[in-house]
């Protein structure tokens, strides 16, 4: 009677202990699970001396581990009011954007003169056609890959295509805030680009919450 009641309280206290066992590794595992995915978010505020307005500010972080592939749908660049819209489009190398005519009436024909970047020429076309365009070079020398981008019917046209390795960038608003979400934790160059404005570049540390990182730009 004895012997059995002890044999009972011993086989509950193993069971107790292999469940006590199981919620230690499982604990473990979530930590070590949630420890990888760790992201954080970067925001902040853009000063720029020498322009009106610190918007059209590409930030974007140089080089993230990792091959970052391109999104499966197209990036769009609009035209209407014989303006490319947005001005600045950021994308990761690879990405197929998409050209639009929204004018009622007006042909627009877009190029890119850089040697750098990509030089393409999509012809001359009506309202209501698409070009595609892949931007898929790599770029040589330093600095940020951007390629310019021009229409020859309307030379008062311009915009930018800012081909980055990874998807983790932002465009500065009017008052110059940006916010990049989804940060995998590390540490970065993050890089702030104008047509206008000397390039910066800033050393950040992400770990999981938000970063707040001011920057100044001049010409
Ligand atoms: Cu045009």
């Amino acid at each position: 009677m004895r012997q059995s009641s002890w044999m009972r309280a011993s086989e509950s206290l193993s069971a107790r202990l292999r469940l006590l066992g199981f919620v230690f590794i499982a604990g473990i595992g979530l930590t070590a699970s949630t420890g990888a995915l760790a992201e954080g978010r970067i925001t902040g505020k853009i000063t720029a001396t020498g322009v009106r307005k610190a918007d059209n500010v590409v930030v974007y972080l140089r080089q993230v581990p990792g091959n970052h592939m391109p999104p499966s749908t197209p990036a769009i660049m609009d035209q209407k009011d014989f303006v490319f819209i947005p001005h600045v489009l950021p994308i990761v190398r690879g990405t197929k954007v998409r050209f639009l005519n929204s004018e009622p009436k007006a042909q627009h024909n877009i190029f890119s003169p850089d040697k750098v970047a990509d030089r393409m020429n999509l012809g001359t076309y009506p309202p209501g056609d698409v070009r595609d365009h892949v931007f898929d070079k790599e770029c040589s020398g330093s600095g940020t890959c951007v390629a310019a981008l021009l229409c020859n019917v309307h030379p008062e046209m311009s915009a930018f295509v800012v081909i980055l390795q990874n998807p983790f960038f932002a465009v500065s608003d009017r008052s110059g805030m940006f916010e990049i979400k989804g940060v995998p934790a590390g540490t970065y160059d993050l890089v702030a680009w104008h047509e206008k404005l000397k390039e910066t570049t800033t050393k950040v540390t992400v770990g999981s919450g938000d970063v707040q990182v001011d920057l100044k730009m001049s010409r």
